[in-house]
């Protein structure tokens, strides 16, 4: 499945610092990142048993889960991994608090569509279903059994566990499909996000297509109090009251607008914004103008991984660089 819709909303996560590589949870460093394809470290495939290169992104989010002690905050666009639904009941029926949103576009009971219903999706959508799918009618009968969504559905493993779930309908709205997050904060003081889904797409590619190793994806764990809780802060403001109760919860440009934030580490600099920001403010106050700056602060060398850059002031500032060499 492609991203066609990662450029919708921003978030700017700058770091100053050269990150850690390691493949195992190194819980002293500040920053750890992880690549879904890179090249020097092996691991196999929980779902297809394939051995294969690259971070095992699920056991990355896992272990992170299990860390929790007493709260999780997860805000992520699609979840369709058992393993990671199976992680949130574990420390959840273990007394840890933990509360879940998603988008609401994907929030949905897939493994109840009938034959019509999945025939009238989009194309992206039924690579979806059918992802869900294989892990839900786990024996392929084209059945799907109690026993079955208990190990397979995360809908009904997060349900199964009281574990509370919201989507940006919360707020009164008919949703905005742009709850675009891939984040979790645990315990108040770390924070995991990066690029990629809580998908096998996401995380390890098309689980019907053997040649499929995934799209390229990061993760970031950072284990600094000041950063996860610009994070908690966010959740917060979409959680509102939670799962019925008030309206209170608020999405994308109804957050209003929240600054840029850096933050000093002993490894290094952080600097991370929340987006979307209104069209009327003015760029440089925004994710685009994070980046920008960030982008022309360079003097000798800019390494650039992007899904898609459609912003025209940062084509415009990438422009200037064969001039300035
Ligand atoms: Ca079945
Ligand atoms: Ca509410």
């Amino acid at each position: 499945m492609t991203s066609s819709r990662a450029s919708r909303v921003g978030v700017g996560l700058v770091m100053g610092a050269c990150a850690s590589m390691s493949q195992a949870a190194d819980t002293s460093a500040i920053f750890s990142t992880y690549f879904n394809q890179r090249a020097d470290v092996n691991f196999v495939e929980p779902y297809r048993g394939w051995s294969r290169a690259g971070d095992n992104f699920e056991q990355v989010v896992t272990s992170l889960i299990r860390e929790a002690r007493s709260s999780l905050d997860v805000a992520v666009m699609v979840v369709t991994l058992p393993h990671v639904a199976q992680a949130l009941a574990d420390v959840a029926q273990r007394g840890v608090r933990v509360r879940v949103i998603m988008d609401n576009s994907y929030r949905r009971d897939w493994s109840a569509l009938t034959p019509d219903e999945v025939a009238s999706l989009s194309a992206e959508d039924q690579e979806l279903w059918a992802e869900v799918d294989t892990f839900v009618d786990a024996d392929g009968d084209g059945e799907v059994t109690e026993a079955e969504r208990a190990s397979g559905d995360v809908a009904f493993i997060l349900a199964s566990a009281g574990i509370p779930v919201i989507d940006d309908t919360e707020d009164g709205s008919k949703g905005s499909g742009l709850m675009h997050h891939k984040f979790v904060v645990v315990d108040g003081r770390t924070v995991l996000t990066g690029s990629a889904n809580w998908t096998h797409s996401g995380f390890f590619g098309d689980i019907g297509r053997p040649s499929s190793r995934g799209n390229a994806e990061n993760l970031v764990v950072v284990r600094q109090e000041q950063v996860a809780q610009a994070y908690a802060q966010e959740f917060a403001l979409m959680w509102g009251d939670g799962p019925g109760g008030q309206r209170d919860s608020r999405f994308g440009v109804r957050n209003g607008m929240r600054p840029a934030m850096t933050v000093n580490t002993p490894d290094g600099m952080v600097q991370l914004q929340f987006g979307p920001s209104s069209a009327t403010k003015p760029s440089q106050d925004t994710t685009v103008g994070l980046i920008d700056a960030t982008l022309k602060s360079a003097t000798h060398r800019v390494d650039l991984g992007a899904f898609v850059i459609t912003d025209a002031s940062l084509t415009d500032t990438m422009g200037l660089w064969p001039q300035v060499g």
